[in-house]
C-alpha cells in the first residue's frame, strides 16, 4: 500500500497507487488512453512554443543537486549579474520573430528582494508590449511580490516541485517542500497562472515519479502549465553521473502526466537536446503539447530552430494558436481516478 500524498495545502486528489496503476498498463494501452485524453482537451497536432532566456545567472545560493547555476558545485556555468532592460528586449523581439508565444525569464535566486523585483518588473512591462505572453522565474515570493508581478502584466509564474515529497530532502537542503507550496499558493492566490512541473532522471523510482505527479495534481486546481523535465546532466554537479532513464519510460511519464492533468499544457522541457526525435514523437503522441523553443535553455543548449522545424514538418505538428492557449488555462478542476 503506497501512502496518499498529504500536505498542509495539498488536496489529495489521485492517490499514488492510481499512478503507478496508470504506469504500469502495457505501453500501447497507456498510449492510446493518455492520446484520447489530449484530444479531448487540446487540439491533436498543435504545440505551443514557448522561449527561455537566463535574465540572472549563476551564483545562486541554493544547493539543488541537479542544477550547474548553484555556487556550491565547480560547473561550467559563468556567473552574470541581471542582464539590461535593452538586452532583455533584443532577445524577446528576437524569439517573437522566431515564432514563440511565450517569453519566459529565470533568475538563479533563492528568492527576489524588493530591488531586484523592481527591475524584474520593468523586464515583463517590456517583453509583455512587444506582444507576447509573460512568465518568470525567480525562486521563493514573499507576500505582495505576486501581488506585484500581477499588477506589472505577468501571466505565469514558474515554481516547479521537482520531485516527490518524500525525495525532496534528498535533491535540496536548503528550503523544503512546504517552501515550495507556499510561493504557489501566492502565486496563485495573486491571480497568476501557475507553471510547475518537474524532473526526471535523477536515479528516481517510479515510485517517486508517482509521487511528484500526485503532488501536482493535488494544487488546487492543478497547474496550467505542467514542464516535465529530463534532467540535463551538467558536470560538477551532484547528480552529473546519474543513471540514463529509459526513454520509454521517459514517455510513460509523459503519458501519465497528460492523463492526470487532461487540461494542462504539457511541456516536454529540459533534455530535448539529448533525446531521440523518435522518443520526442512519442512523447507528442503521449500527450506533450509544449516545447521550449531556441538553441538554449538557461545555461544548457536545445536543439537548433532548424532541428524542431524539421521534426515539426516531419510530424505534421503546428504552432498552437494563440486564442486556444488562452482558453485552456481557464480554472478547472483536477480529473479523479476513473
Ligand atoms: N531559482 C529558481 C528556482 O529554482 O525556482 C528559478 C530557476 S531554476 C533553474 C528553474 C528550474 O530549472 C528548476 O526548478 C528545475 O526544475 C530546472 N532545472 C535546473 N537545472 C536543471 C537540469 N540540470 N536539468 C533539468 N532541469 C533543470
Ligand atoms: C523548467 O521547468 N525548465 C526550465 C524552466 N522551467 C525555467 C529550465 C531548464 C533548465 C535546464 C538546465 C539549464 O539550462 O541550466
Ligand atoms: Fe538556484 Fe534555482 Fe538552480 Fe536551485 S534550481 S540552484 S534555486 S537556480
Amino acid at each position: 500500500m503506497h501512502a496518499r500524498v498529504r500536505h498542509e495545502t495539498l488536496a489529495p486528489v489521485w492517490p499514488v497507487q492510481a499512478i503507478l496503476d496508470l504506469f504500469a498498463l502495457p505501453f500501447n494501452d497507456l498510449l492510446l488512453r493518455a492520446q484520447t485524453v489530449h484530444r479531448a482537451h487540446h487540439p491533436a497536432n498543435a504545440v505551443q512554443q514557448s522561449s527561455l532566456l537566463s535574465i540572472k545567472t549563476g551564483a545562486c545560493p541554493e544547493d539543488c543537486a541537479y542544477c550547474p547555476q548553484s555556487s556550491r558545485y565547480h560547473t561550467e556555468v559563468e556567473p552574470a549579474p541581471l542582464m539590461p532592460l535593452e538586452q532583455v528586449l533584443a532577445a524577446a523581439r528576437k524569439a517573437r520573430d522566431a515564432g514563440a508565444q511565450r517569453f519566459c525569464m529565470g533568475a538563479a535566486w533563492r528568492s527576489p528582494t524588493e530591488r531586484q523585483l523592481d527591475q524584474v518588473i520593468e523586464h515583463v512591462q517590456a517583453v509583455k508590449s512587444l506582444g507576447l505572453e509573460t512568465c518568470v522565474t525567480l525562486g521563493m515570493l514573499k507576500d505582495g511580490q505576486a501581488e506585484r508581478l500581477k499588477a506589472a502584466g505577468l501571466d505565469y509564474y514558474n515554481h516547479n516541485l521537482d520531485t516527490a515529497p518524500e525525495h525532496y530532502g534528498e535533491i535540496i537542503r536548503t528550503r523544503t517542500f512546504q517552501d515550495r507550496l507556499d510561493t504557489l499558493r501566492r502565486v496563485r492566490d495573486a491571480g497568476l497562472k501557475v507553471c510547475c512541473g518537474g524532473i526526471v532522471g535523477m536515479g528516481e523510482s517510479r515510485e517517486i515519479r508517482a509521487g511528484l505527479i500526485a503532488a501536482l495534481a493535488s494544487l488546487d486546481p492543478y497547474p496550467e502549465s505542467v514542464p516535465v523535465n529530463q534532467l540535463v546532466k551538467a558536470p560538477g554537479t551532484p547528480l552529473a553521473d546519474a543513471p540514463d532513464l529509459d526513454p520509454i519510460e521517459f514517455v510513460r511519464t509523459i503519458a501519465v502526466t497528460r492523463i492526470v492533468m487532461p487540461r494542462a499544457v504539457v511541456r516536454l522541457s529540459a533534455g530535448r537536446e539529448s533525446m531521440h526525435d523518435s522518443t520526442q514523437a512519442l512523447c507528442f503522441m503521449a500527450g506533450a503539447n509544449s516545447i521550449f523553443h531556441g538553441e538554449r535553455l538557461l545555461t544548457t543548449p536545445n536543439p537548433q530552430a532548424q532541428a524542431d522545424a524539421r521534426l515539426f514538418e516531419r510530424l505534421g505538428l503546428v504552432p498552437m494558436p494563440d486564442d486556444t492557449v488562452s482558453a485552456t488555462l481557464e480554472t478547472h478542476a483536477a480529473a479523479s481516478p476513473a
